[in-house]
């Protein structure tokens, strides 16, 4: 593998890989890319773990993550964002209209409205009813590769050979209200390197948040690892430290060359490859068989 452009992104996301797709081979950047890709789920009710149709929170609030950074290293962020569908694109005007990288909860949210984004509900009856059930038990434990459509992380190379990625989440099913996970953490959730390579992550944000995973993943690249290597050795790094019996992080990571990888603790992580030839959901290697 290897060619340019390219999108991959994490499970078998091919709607957002297509929509990425269409501006890549169109010439547009793969900033412009990747922010398409990620709309696609957060704007998919069937998909319970990003933006519209996502799970709630224990108390019944969609609280939204998201970011994105590209090819000279600007960033931008929300965490904690309520009542906006499209959080990617929030984060993407906190990078392009102010001085910070990251924005949160209700100053997110005040932001995102004066930026002309409207306010909408973002239960729908499946996901109310799911939380309705949810609360019958109350019991919190994330599932692992959740019918494999999840938090979407996307990278891309562009036509003139420039990175760029987005990250945009819903966060874990029920998790506690303020929770905020690795998805809208530069480094953690997301990181682009246009000299090297970038890395995007998904799965149980704590794990990766701890180990600054998307970061490792890059420098790991920088100094020689392949992509599948280096998200390999941040596994293990994870896996080597922590109980990981009833969690799933799963890494993929695209190099400056376009060559690609990924790896993941559990099987059943998937990722979705698109250049000229089509696209392809392959089937990452994993720590468990
Ligand atoms: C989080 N990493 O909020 C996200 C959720 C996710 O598969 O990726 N789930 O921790």
């Amino acid at each position: 593998n290897g060619e340019i452009p390219i999108v991959i992104s994490t499970w078998a996301n091919k709607g957002a890989n297509k929509a990425a797709w269409d501006l890549l081979e169109g010439g547009k950047s793969s900033l412009d890319a990747v922010e398409a890709g990620a709309r696609i789920p957060e704007g998919d009710p069937k998909d319970m773990s990003v933006g519209y149709g996502g799970r709630p929170d224990r108390e019944g609030n969609v609280t939204l993550d998201a970011c994105i950074m590209d090819k000279d290293g600007n960033c931008g962020s929300v965490t904690y964002l309520q009542h906006i569908k499209h959080p990617i694109s929030v984060a993407r005007k906190v990078m392009e209209e102010t001085p910070h990288v990251m924005l949160s909860g209700d100053g997110a949210l005040k932001f995102a409205l004066d930026q002309g984004f409207k306010k909408e509900d973002l239960m729908t009856d499946a996901s109310r009813k799911q939380y309705k059930k949810w609360l019958e038990t109350s019991e919190y434990k994330p599932k692992v590769n959740i019918e494999l459509h999840d938090t979407i992380g996307i990278i891309a190379i562009d036509q003139k050979g420039e990175l760029s990625g987005a990250c945009t989440t819903s966060g874990l099913g029920y998790k506690m209200a303020g929770r905020v996970g690795d998805s809208p953490i530069i480094g953690a959730g997301l990181f682009v390197d246009n000299e090297v390579g970038s890395a995007v992550a998904t799965g149980m944000g704590e794990l990766v948040m701890r180990s600054v995973g998307s970061f490792l993943v890059v420098e790991l690249m920088r100094q020689g690892r392949t992509p599948m290597e280096a998200c390999k050795e941040a596994i293990m790094r994870i896996v080597d430290r922590q109980d990981t019996t009833e969690v799933q992080v799963g890494y993929i990571a695209l190099s400056k060359d376009g060559t690609y990888g990924a790896y993941s603790i559990k099987p059943g992580f998937v990722y979705a490859v698109t250049t000229k030839d089509g696209t392809e959901v392959v089937k990452a290697e994993s720590y468990e068989s």
